[in-house]
């Protein structure tokens, strides 16, 4: 039996919830069509989700066709909610990108396809509400090939578009305008199909239809052609054929089930009794009732100054007892004895396990890096009743658990807990969230946009050990220098990799990543290299009675205290310049309102490029500082008598103009050394104390 693991994206209200309930019935999992807007769909389960009617959370279903189990993952439209998409991502062996006939391409769209393209899922588009009123297909595929994917290929035309009896007619065979320019757009992708072409032609015959039908199906595998459907979820035209596409189509996997075990978690709940579970699709070999696992993290290969990429969270590989599986199969997750490649199963008992975590043999996990911006808002929250401060700290813990980009934070000075946001509306749903479920009620301090430091020049530093005012049995050098923007941080060895044990070599590498989050004014620093130039260690001495003495041995913690030190000395050498999130804007309003909207944007700081009229309504595209969209978003309405439309997405950062706002440090602060190594000493506390004592009495002797 065949897996496939299908995602299904698109923009908000595209239809996604409706179209897996109709897909659901289809398959002859559920008697009865489930409704988004009566709250009764099988995938929009939270009481959160069904009073917004909005995804909010991805989640899984299955059904079976003829010999493929299909998983299907249906994943939240909305921008605040992307981390939920960018999660599912890895685990997907190809997507169903939804389009609304009606709203046609949009920002959102376009972010979602370009990542599906660059990390080559196989796509198929589905082209929905072909029986609403406005619907226009034509002008959606042409959309589609101007904005999202040139080589997009129709299945079909519409019948009775924009009415309720509206649907699709499959092109066939017999379409030989249908099937001469598919040939034309494959052989366009495939050197051998061309040849296959050219040959017949030259003996006056075509390709087959089956060999055209293959082709198409092996270049939509390899992510160079992308096959339309239309259809209606309300409806239901168009779902049988879409069906049908998703196993021709789509290639399901099979696994190695006999293999070494490898798998990714993409999603953990909590169960009443707070038990984690944790989905995950396996990819490699097969984990069964009481295996005893091993997981953990990867680090780097990400973008840096998002959280979750960071340093506590580095490879560290953790091992637990599976408690109980359950495996997706005809809908739900049915209790099984084990889980084996290909599939998705939940699994219980593994207590620490967090959401982008590997599962198995450590040597087959790789880093996965971010597909999205990070989130580019930041607010502190604050409990309304003083006494819940330490419950809000427990239960955001929780929400970072199955959220790690909120990227929890607690200033220790100020006692204040901050989170990481996209937007309002992610906003409103953790407020809620607090409330329906542990019964917390917090506002909000005024939310503020999340900066980013890049380092302009190159600086070095070295510490080295027993020398000068070095308190730590370690030798460290760095050197950091810059990188081109998205390539997040490297760290790389200019020693040799046997010059010391692993375990300290990795003890600075997750030092450097979590030192990083803080630069010189407070922000994460981005894309840089950090090389390693020096190192050194005391090795482990014993006393005759075998006693493994700390005073003059190092550890680990001498490598992690000491590396801050030295990388913000030469971050400080290097220097930072802080940088603001920009998006990229993309408006459509009534031309008579055009002209009292260009100052508007100016005192945005939104800078258009030409407008371009389109009806009697003009689109203008440009860039706009993340602060202000909210602000543009709340004006829009009175500036365009209600008829305006604005799409915003994260489009790269953008040094700040005059004056750089600071974030107040939440950590030890390695900036001043003294504070610094107060500190320290105060955080290791006695241990340190007695390790010192014990130094200072062996060099007495
Ligand atoms: N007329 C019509 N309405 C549709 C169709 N598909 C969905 N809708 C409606 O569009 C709205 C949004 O549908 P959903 O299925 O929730 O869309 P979604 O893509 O899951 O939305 P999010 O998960 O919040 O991003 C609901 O009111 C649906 O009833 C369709 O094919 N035709
Ligand atoms: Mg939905």
């Amino acid at each position: 039996m065949r897996t496939l693991n299908l995602g299904i994206l698109a923009h908000i209200d595209a239809g996604k919830t409706s179209l897996t309930e109709r897909l659901l019935y289809a398959a002859g999992v559920i008697d009865e069509v489930g409704s988004v807007d009566d709250g009764s769909t099988r995938t929009d389960s939270l009481a959160l989700e069904r009073r917004r009617g909005i995804t909010i959370k991805s989640a899984v279903v299955s059904f079976a066709v003829g010999d493929v189990t299909v998983n299907l993952i249906d994943t939240p439209g909305h921008p605040d909610f992307i981390a939920e998409v960018e999660r599912v991502l890895s685990v997907l062996d190809g997507a169903v990108l939804v389009v609304s006939a009606v709203e046609g391409v949009q920002a959102q769209t376009r972010v979602l396809m370009r990542t599906l393209r660059r990390l080559g899922i196989p796509v198929l588009i589905f082209v929905n509400k072909i029986d609403r009123r406005g619907a226009d297909t034509d002008a959606v595929l042409a959309a589609v090939r101007d904005r999202l994917a040139p080589a997009a290929v129709a299945m079909g035309a519409v019948d009775g578009l924009g009415t309720r009896d509206a649907r699709p007619v499959p092109y066939t065979a017999a379409d030989p305008e249908f099937v001469a320019g598919l040939a034309d757009l494959l052989a366009e992708h495939d050197d051998a199909f061309l040849a296959d072409r050219l040959d017949r032609l030259d003996h006056a015959s075509d390709v087959p239809y089956e060999r055209v039908r293959a082709e198409l199906a092996a270049q939509t595998a390899r992510g160079r052609a992308h096959p339309v459907f239309f259809g209606s979820a309300i409806t239901g035209a168009g779902v049988g054929a879409l069906t049908a596409g998703l196993t021709e189509l789509l290639p399901a996997t099979a696994g190695d089930a006999q293999g070494p075990v490898s798998g990714t978690v993409f999603k953990i709940e909590r169960g009443p009794a707070g038990e984690r579970t944790a989905y995950v699709r396996m990819f490699s070999g097969t984990v069964r009732v009481r295996d005893r696992l091993r997981f953990g993290h990867v680090a780097g290969g990400g973008r840096s100054g998002v959280p979750g990429d960071g340093p506590g969270d580095a490879a560290a590989v953790r091992e637990g007892k599976v408690t109980g599986i359950s495996v997706f199969e005809d809908g739900a997750a049915m209790p099984a004895p084990a889980v084996p490649a290909g599939r998705i199963g939940l699994l219980r008992g593994l207590a620490g396990i967090r959401i982008g975590d590997r599962v198995g043999d450590p040597d087959l996990w790789a880093a996965d890096g971010h597909h999205f911006a990070p989130p580019s808002l930041e607010t502190v929250v604050v409990p309304r009743r003083a006494g819940d401060k330490g419950s809000l700290h427990v239960a955001l813990g929780q929400l970072a658990e199955q959220d790690p980009l909120i990227d929890l934070r607690l200033d220790e000075l100020r006692q204040e807990i901050s989170v990481s946001l996209y937007g309002e509306v992610q906003k409103e749903v953790v407020q809620a969230t607090l409330a329906d479920e542990f019964g917390i009620d917090v506002t909000f301090r005024e939310t503020t946009t999340i900066h980013v430091e890049r380092v302009i020049g190159r600086g070095e530093a070295v510490e080295v050990i027993k020398k000068d005012a070095n308190p730590f049995l370690a030798t460290v050098g760095l050197r950091i220098e810059p990188a081109p923007p998205g390539a997040g941080v490297d760290f790389r060895l200019g020693v040799e990799l046997g010059s010391m044990p692993y375990a300290f070599i990795k003890a600075v590498e997750d030092t450097v990543r979590a030192t990083l989050r803080q630069g010189l004014r407070g922000w994460a620093v981005i894309d840089c290299v950090v090389t390693m130039t020096h190192s050194g260690y005391w090795a482990r001495q014993s006393h005759a009675h075998a006693v493994f003495d700390k005073s003059m041995s190092s550890t680990s913690g001498d490598f992690r205290n000491l590396t801050p030190l030295v990388l913000m000395d030469a971050l400080r050498r290097a220097g930072t310049q802080v940088h603001e999130p920009m998006h990229l804007f993309r408006l459509d309003v009534p031309a008579d309102t055009f002209g009292a909207l260009l100052p508007v944007l100016a005192g945005l700081r939104a800078v258009p490029r030409a407008p371009r009229p389109q009806g009697d309504s003009y689109v203008l595209e440009g860039t706009v500082p993340a602060a202000r969209v909210h602000e543009l978003e709340q004006m829009l309405p009175t500036l365009t008598h209600g008829e305006g439309a604005l799409e915003s997405a994260f489009d790269h950062y953008e040094p700040v103009v005059g004056p750089a706002p600071e974030r107040p440090r939440t950590d030890h602060n390695p900036l001043s050394r003294k504070d610094y190594l107060l500190q320290v000493q105060r955080r290791v506390g006695t241990e340190a104390a007695s390790a010192g004592q014990a130094r200072a009495a062996s060099q007495s002797r």
